[in-house]
């Protein structure tokens, strides 16, 4: 018996639409599982929502809608780009799904009674203002590590470490902006460092792409902190026995690819334990993920199968990240390509995105998209090479003969097939999915070559069975074209294989790659051939761009406001009379300033970094005075000092001295 293999990919969080970043992770998958289906190997692919996590409730709450009805609206929408883009699922189901509560549940049992969870008591951000704790994304401060500006559960812009509950400096509430506080309550944690030897001999053995094994081995040889699996939330899978507690979203997240093959495998029949409770059984799970999601996939998620007696993972494929324009992909800054609005929706066709973000560079590095590129990439390689090659051939002999002609299959085109076969399938089985298609492509090549070299054109007036010759030779090679193409792009290679008059025969989804060997058959009927490919003019491609410049320009720009709108800022001059750090604090002063009034103001400003106290005292300064009172580090601050935000702070002052107090307009 050949050995199963099990392909998952990084689940979407069904928090808002889907973006080219996206499917940098996604397309590549869709591509190794039909090119091992193509070697007749047993494959099943599996991916769903990530229901889960404070983004979610966040948003939810913002709209005025509940999670549920949020995570409903984007699985569909999830669902139907996927199928779009015909990246096709056997399961695409949602970690709220009750067989994944079950399976989340089952799991974290065997974790409690293996005994690798704890109970700890820890300080948390809790916010005074909105009353509650403030567990991950509703929290943001400073990295203990790199002192990057950071989200509760990693540090996003930084240094990317996952941050523990607590770990967080200066820790501010997200939804109303006051300064949390740390209050102690207790909470359940994974002893992650029981983990350490396994995950060393893990890792070691871990195939897949180096950048995640390399990634992971790093970051075990720092010290493994235990990770607290317990959250303060409504939403989620809850805790067993505790109703006030749901686990964190990366505990019941990579769960789902279990509950989605369940739900799979229940639904045709077959037993899901092989798949997942079988360790050293003849089935290989391979997770594709994207780059910033190695640490949960190579450390907590191996340690808590292994914790909990399950299968492990044979392969982590991490892809690189996506660049737009040459920018750091950014949704608030306007620098993002939307599947649907801004590609699909504009009739570009799925198959051309899929050969981009496969074909464009190495899967671990980093990939740019610009217009001009896609545009370049489409008329240079797929209509100049691939599309011109396949239209000659097509029309020539459909003019000329109507069905395949006769004619001695050349050695030469044999052995080029056969080679290029050979790397396609190489290629892709080692996750180069730019190397496999560039191996297609000089078959491609290969072909106008060898149509340009032998002129049918010509023979055909002079050497009619020479002529027929050439042209069942290049019809052979786009028979193999289809096949080898089929993975990357699906549709098109279809409707190629249409046009051969293949399609009675087998579908081509379901043609192995050993097909390519097999003689096209003279006599048979070809259809009216149609370009495949059309050029992308300039002027849709300058249309493209306008519209992503538009909306970088939209995110930066801030409303207008009315005169008595800006009147209601009290801006004045203050002399700054009194300057003193901050204990425990990197960042902030605290100042007495001068504003004309019977006393002088307290105000707390994050200045420290930039500016001696001494130095400042005696400075006057712009400071909005009406500012709403706050308290940050326990010490209360009335008023706000104004500074250019360049590298730090840069206070502004005015051109000469002018009494305290002196209005601003
Ligand atoms: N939902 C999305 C991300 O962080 C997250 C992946 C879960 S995979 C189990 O990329
Ligand atoms: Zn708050």
């Amino acid at each position: 018996m050949s050995r199963k293999t099990l392909v998952t990919c990084g689940l979407p969080y069904a928090n808002g639409p889907a973006h080219i970043g996206h499917l940098r992770t996604y397309i590549p998958a869709d591509i190794f599982v039909r090119s091992l289906r193509k070697q007749g190997r047993d494959t099943v692919f599996v991916c769903g929502s990530d229901a889960h996590g404070t983004p979610i409730v966040i948003n939810a709450e913002e709209l005025g809608i509940t999670p549920s009805e949020l995570v409903e609206k984007y699985h569909d929408h999830f669902d139907q780009v996927f199928k779009s883009l015909d990246i096709i699922f056997d399961e695409f189901g949602s970690t709220e799904s009750q067989t994944n509560h079950n399976r989340t549940i089952d799991i974290v049992n065997r974790l409690i009674d293996n005994d690798h969870v704890f109970l700890k008591s820890i300080e948390l951000a809790y916010c005074p203002t909105c009353g509650r704790f403030l567990p991950d994304r509703y929290v943001e401060g400073t990295c203990p590590d790199c002192g990057a500006t950071a989200r509760g559960d990693e540090c996003d812009q930084g240094c990317g470490k996952h941050l523990e509950p607590g770990e967080i400096l200066e820790p501010v509430c997200k939804i109303c902006r006051s300064k949390a506080e740390y209050r102690v309550q207790e909470h359940f944690f994974f002893r992650l460092s029981d983990f350490k030897d396994f995950l060393s001999d893990h890792l070691d053995k871990l195939e897949g792409t180096l950048n995640a094994r390399n990634y992971a081995l790093g970051w075990i040889n720092n010290e493994l902190n235990d990770w607290c699996i317990t959250r303060n939330l409504e939403w989620g899978v809850r805790f067993p026995d505790h109703e006030e507690l749901v686990v964190y979203v990366w505990v019941d997240a990579p769960i789902g690819y279990i509950s989605f093959t369940e739900d799979w495998a229940n639904r045709h029949g077959i037993d899901w334990k092989e798949y997942w409770m079988n360790p050293g059984g003849d089935t290989d799970i391979i997770h594709f993920i994207g780059g910033d999601i190695i640490y949960h996939h190579c450390i907590f998620w191996p340690a808590m199968l292994k914790g909990a007696g399950y299968t492990l993972p044979r392969a982590v494929v991490a892809s690189g990240m996506v660049k737009i324009g040459d920018k750091t992909f950014s949704k608030s800054r306007g620098y993002v390509v939307w599947v649907n609005d801004d590609y699909l929706d504009k009739g570009f066709h799925p198959d051309l995105l899929r050969y981009y973000l496969a074909s464009y560079t190495s899967h671990t590095k980093e990939l740019n998209f610009s217009w001009k590129i896609f545009q370049e990439k489409v008329n240079n390689e797929l209509v100049g090479t691939l599309g011109n090659f396949i239209y000659r051939t097509s029309l020539f002999a459909y003019k000329n003969f109507g069905a395949v002609p006769d004619g001695e299959i050349d050695p030469e085109v044999v052995k080029t097939i056969e080679d290029a076969k050979n790397s396609v399938i190489e290629s892709f089985n080692e996750y180069e999915f730019k190397k496999g298609i560039d191996a297609a492509m000089s078959l491609a090549s290969f072909g106008n070559s060898y149509f340009q070299s032998n002129e049918p054109w010509k023979s055909i007036k002079t050497d009619a069975p020479g002529a027929k010759k050439t042209i069942r030779n290049c019809l052979h090679i786009v028979k193999a074209l289809a096949i080898l193409f089929e993975p990357a792009m699906p549709k098109l290679a279809s409707e190629a294989w249409r046009q051969l008059g293949m399609e009675s025969d087998s579908e081509l989804s379901n043609t192995p790659y050993d097909e390519v060997t097999v003689e096209i058959k003279a006599g048979q009927t070809l259809l009216k051939p149609s370009m495949l490919f059309t050029k992308i003019e300039d002027s849709k491609i300058a249309e493209m761009e306008r519209s992503l410049d538009d909306r970088v320009l939209m995110a930066t720009k801030k409303k207008h406001v009315s005169f008595e709108e800006f009147s209601e800022l009290d801006i004045r001059i203050g002399t700054i009379v009194q300057a003193e750090p901050i204990k425990k604090s990197k960042k902030l002063l605290k100042l007495m300033v001068d504003l004309g009034e019977t006393k002088a103001r307290q105000i707390v400003a994050g200045i420290a970094e930039t500016h001696n106290p001494d130095d400042l005292v005696g400075r006057q300064v712009a400071v909005l005075a009406n500012m709403k009172p706050a308290k940050l580090f326990g010490v209360e601050s009335r008023g706000m000092i104004l500074a250019a935000d360049h590298d730090g702070a840069i206070l502004l002052s005015p051109e000469r001295k002018v009494r305290a107090g002196t209005c601003v307009r």
